[in-house]
C-alpha cells in the first residue's frame, strides 16, 4: 500500500456540472498519465508540433497537432478539417487506443453514449502561450460533445456564453482533468489565459491539452 493507491480512481471523480451539458470531471485522466503520454511521445514523433498560422495572418502561440482520420488545419484560408498533414503530406497519425477508450469513457460518464471522435488536436502551452476567447464551429456535426483531456501545467481557462459579449466565468484545470462539453455548451465561446510557469513532475514546463472531436 503506497500513497498512490490511496488517491481516487477515476470512476470516483465527481462530475462537477459547469453549465448545461457541460461537465468537468476531476483528475479522470490522471491514472493513466504515463501512458498517454507515451503514446503522445510516438505521435508527436511522427506528426511534430508546429505554430499554425490564423486567417487574420498571426501565428499562434499554442503549438498543434493532431491524430486520427482527420485533424485541424488553420492557414491564411481558414480553419478546417483535413485527412492530411500539410507539413509531411501524409495522413496524419492514427488515433492511440488509449486516446479513443478515455474519451469514450469520459464522454460516457458525462451522459453522452458511443461517443466515437475521428479527431483529436493536441494543443502545447509554453509559459505564455494562450488562446483567445472563440467557438469551436468546424467541425459539421454539432450534436457530438467535445472532449478536452488536460495534462502538464495547470491553465485558467475561461468559459463565456453564446455571445462574445457574455463575460467568461473562469476554471482552473489541472493535470489529469477532463471535461465534456456538449449540448448547449457546444457553442460557448471560451479561451485559455497565458500560461504561467512552472515545471509539472511528468510534463515539465508545459502544457498539453487533447481535444477528441468528431469532425466529419
Ligand atoms: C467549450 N482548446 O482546441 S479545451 C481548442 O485548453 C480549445 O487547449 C482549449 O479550445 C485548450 O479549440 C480548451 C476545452 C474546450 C474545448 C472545446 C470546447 C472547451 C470548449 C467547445 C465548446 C465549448
Ligand atoms: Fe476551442
Amino acid at each position: 500500500m503506497d500513497l498512490f493507491d490511496t488517491l481516487p480512481l477515476p470512476s470516483d471523480a465527481v462530475p462537477e456540472p459547469l453549465a448545461p451539458g457541460a461537465v468537468l470531471l476531476h483528475g479522470f485522466a490522471r491514472r493513466e498519465d504515463a501512458v498517454l503520454l507515451h503514446a503522445l511521445e510516438a505521435v508527436l514523433a511522427e506528426a511534430p508540433l508546429c505554430h499554425m498560422q490564423t486567417p487574420g495572418g498571426h501565428t499562434m502561440t499554442v503549438a498543434t497537432t493532431s491524430c486520427g482520420s482527420l485533424g485541424w488545419v488553420s492557414d491564411r484560408h481558414g480553419y478546417r478539417y483535413a485527412a492530411r498533414n500539410p507539413q509531411s503530406g501524409q495522413p496524419w497519425p492514427a488515433m492511440p487506443l488509449c486516446f479513443g477508450e478515455l474519451a469514450q469513457r469520459a464522454a460516457l460518464e458525462a451522459g453522452y453514449a458511443n461517443f466515437q471522435p475521428e479527431a483529436c488536436l493536441i494543443n502545447q502551452y509554453l509559459p505564455g502561450a494562450k488562446l483567445s476567447l472563440h467557438q469551436d464551429r468546424d467541425e459539421k456535426d454539432l450534436t457530438a460533445p467535445i472532449v478536452s483531456v488536460s495534462l502538464g501545467l495547470p491553465a485558467v481557462f475561461q468559459f463565456g456564453g453564446l455571445q462574445r459579449s457574455e463575460r467568461p466565468r473562469r476554471y482552473r484545470l489541472a493535470h489529469g482533468d477532463v471535461v465534456v462539453w456538449g449540448g448547449p455548451s457546444r457553442l460557448a465561446f471560451h479561451g485559455v489565459l497565458p500560461l504561467a510557469d512552472g515545471d509539472h513532475a511528468l510534463l515539465g514546463r508545459r502544457r498539453i491539452n487533447l481535444t477528441f472531436r468528431r469532425a466529419g
